[in-house]
């Protein structure tokens, strides 16, 4: 049985935060976890988007048709390996061409790009028109961090990595960094995933993200939506994705940066409506942590449901 490491991390996370922090991480409602790597998993994560699940179904369908073609050539190779050797065949045939067969190893393959290109360029065309969003936010790469810009709100603050030498730390575990983990409502299994301020968007809206570097090429991209962008110094550039379910999701620079692009990881943290809301106006008072959690029992059970759904 595969099992996940988020009812042990939850299991851990309660006396230590109890302990640690009286308590203030469970005073927030909680918000389940949905894209971190889970013990055991292979695959993408949960799909949290329609437009990750049309990706994710595309990469399914193909993985079966390149299955396909591996066995039939897989089997051609050995065929021709056994039946046409010299022992097999110590008086060689002369002849060098076959125009049925050629005509057919031309055209079966334009059939089946032709197929799969029926069901890509859609999802292409979907993911790349980028629409009005509900929401709009400019996201800024710099070395080493996001700064993220709500534009018509007037918010604009910085996210970095709980640990990073930004905010004091070294870019290690530690347990001091534990503990800021702890209090962040996170565990130290999302270190160097959780930051500590997240993009706060609300469910079910669109949500359209224009992205640029401040200094060189980073790439915003966040797995369980489906989206990557390059941020290029200079341009600016958009992705969107429509949430469909309340959940924190990691998302990594993804695009070399340099020294430290391993440590400017994205939290983004999808909530109702009211939250978000809520959110609005205490982020427009100066204060932009959305103090919502991801340890209580419900999550967890929630995320056992999600490590077995792939
Ligand atoms: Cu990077």
């Amino acid at each position: 049985m595969r099992l996940s490491i988020a009812p042990i991390a939850a299991a851990m996370t309660a006396p230590v935060a109890s302990g640690l922090t009286a308590g203030a991480a469970f005073a927030q409602q909680a918000l389940e976890i949905v894209g971190q790597p889970i013990n055991g998993k292979t695959g993408f994560q949960p799909a949290g988007t329609p437009g990750a699940s049309d990706v994710f179904w595309l990469d399914n369908m193909i993985l079966y048709i390149i299955t396909g073609i591996v066995i039939l050539v897989t089997l051609l190779l050995v065929a021709v390996a056994l039946r046409y050797n010299s022992r097999a065949n110590p008086k060689p045939a002369r002849f060098t061409h076959n125009s049925p067969l050629e005509i057919a190893w031309t055209v079966v393959p334009i059939v089946i790009l032709v197929f799969i290109g029926a069901f890509s360029l859609p999802v292409l065309f979907k993911d790349q028109e980028i629409p009005v969003g509900d929401v709009t936010i400019k996201a800024t790469g710099v070395q080493w961090a996001w700064n993220y810009e709500y534009v018509d709100e007037g918010i604009s603050f910085d996210s970095y990595m709980i640990g990073s030498p930004s905010l004091g730390g070294d870019n290690m575990l530690t347990p001091e960094i534990e503990a800021e983990l702890v209090a962040a409502g996170y565990t130290k299994e999302q270190f160097l995933l959780a930051t500590d301020t997240a993009l706060v968007v609300p469910v079910g809206k669109t949500i359209v993200v224009q992205v640029t570097g401040a200094d060189v090429i980073h790439s915003w991209k966040v797995p369980a939506f489906g989206v990557m962008q390059d941020g290029v110094p200079g341009r600016i550039a958009a992705l969107h994705f429509t949430p469909t379910r309340e959940g924190i999701y990691f998302g990594q620079c993804s695009e070399l940066c340099g020294q430290m692009h391993a440590y400017m990881p994205i939290t983004v943290k999808v909530v109702s409506e009211a939250a978000y809301a809520d959110w609005l106006v205490q982020a427009k008072a100066g204060d932009v942590i959305l103090s919502q959690a991801a340890t209580d029992q419900k999550a967890t059970d929630q995320k056992v449901d999600v490590a077995s759904n792939d």
